[in-house]
């Protein structure tokens, strides 16, 4: 029986996530949690209000609800993280440790969201290895690369059952990303439908790994839901589905809206940009556990303009 704890679940990715498990598992054994109640209490599911710095909130939560499977989505991403280093560590690096405790306590699966960012300027930028140098330049990076320790530190010693993917860039439309460098993909959109310019905070060239939030939900239920044997690293697996630069995204959407325009304004994100990656080997992600991409850039582009179009009509009516 899955009793599901859900971390950060009004992010970018909690959002989407919690409905794909609220459809497979049923609503009643899905609990979102966040560190502030959510403005709209329409939804049906459970919500409590968790610091996830807290160690002694978070396993009475665990207790009350006899949750078995974690997903730790809480985190501060890698801008934010620059503005407000102290709260980045604590949150990514002792909330995760407080999530790892109670699996350990509790049996547990675990299932956490590592990044790209665990990479630097000295790591390959092209097919980008499973193992490799990993020198993160940024706060949210080293707390990723901590949290990937982590995770392989307590699956080898304690047998914790964690699970853990490099996510790349995330494309979405019900919930916005918030304080990330790789925004800009998302937020090209939504100006291009208000009929705006967008202003670009990374060079024209910048190419980064992405992944449409469809395909990034049946990552993580996939590696969650393979079989155990199947799981051979549990720092965290590499994963990718497409590599675009921010001018390729800009002429893709414009083939649909031509008279769309943008402006390039690079600030301090172009620095953390410019520390990733561009194209990501995920081989080992695709030969253990079956993983696959569905979407490409066409793809991505046509149904984020159909649905950030049919989110927009719901809200205003
Ligand atoms: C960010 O830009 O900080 C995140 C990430 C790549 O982890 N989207």
């Amino acid at each position: 029986m899955n009793k599901i704890l859900v971390t950060g679940a009004r992010g970018q990715l909690g959002s989407d996530l919690v409905t794909a498990l609220c459809q497979q598992y049923g609503a009643t054994n899905v609990i979102e949690s966040g560190w502030r109640a959510p403005s709209d209490r329409s939804s049906s599911f459970a919500f409590e209000v968790l610091d996830v710095t807290d160690q002694g909130q978070l396993q009475k939560l665990i207790e009350h609800y006899h949750i078995d499977t974690v997903y730790h989505l809480a985190a501060l991403l890698s801008a934010k993280g620059e503005q407000f280093p102290d709260r980045c560590w604590d949150v990514n690096v002792n909330g995760l440790r407080h999530v790892l405790e109670a699996a350990q306590r509790f049996n547990l699966q675990v299932f956490f969201p590592s990044s790209i960012a665990v990479f630097g300027p000295h790591t390959p930028k092209l097919d980008t290895p499973q193992v490799t140098v990993e020198d993160p330049t940024t706060m949210y990076g080293i707390t990723k690369a901590t949290g990937e320790f982590l995770c392989h530190y307590y699956a080898h010693r304690y047998g914790v059952d964690v699970r853990s993917l490099r996510l790349p860039g995330i494309i979405s439309y019900s919930a916005p990303p918030g304080g990330g460098t790789t925004d800009f993909a998302v937020e090209m959109f939504q100006a291009a439908l208000r009929s705006e310019t967008y202003t670009c905070f990374v060079r024209p060239e910048t190419r980064l790994p992405m992944m449409y939030i469809s395909d990034a939900i049946r990552a993580i239920l996939g590696i969650m839901q393979a079989d155990s044997n199947a799981i051979k690293i549990r720092s965290s697996y590499n994963v990718t589905a497409i590599s675009f630069s921010a001018a390729e995204l800009v002429a893709e959407i414009q083939t649909h809206l031509p008279h769309f325009t943008c402006r390039y304004v690079p600030d301090f994100r172009q620095t953390i940009a410019d520390s990733w990656p561009s194209v990501i080997d995920d081989s080992k992600a695709r030969a253990d556990w079956g993983w696959q991409h569905q979407y490409d850039l066409a793809a991505i582009v046509t149904e984020m303009l159909e649905k950030l179009r049919a989110h927009s009509q719901n809200t205003q009516s």
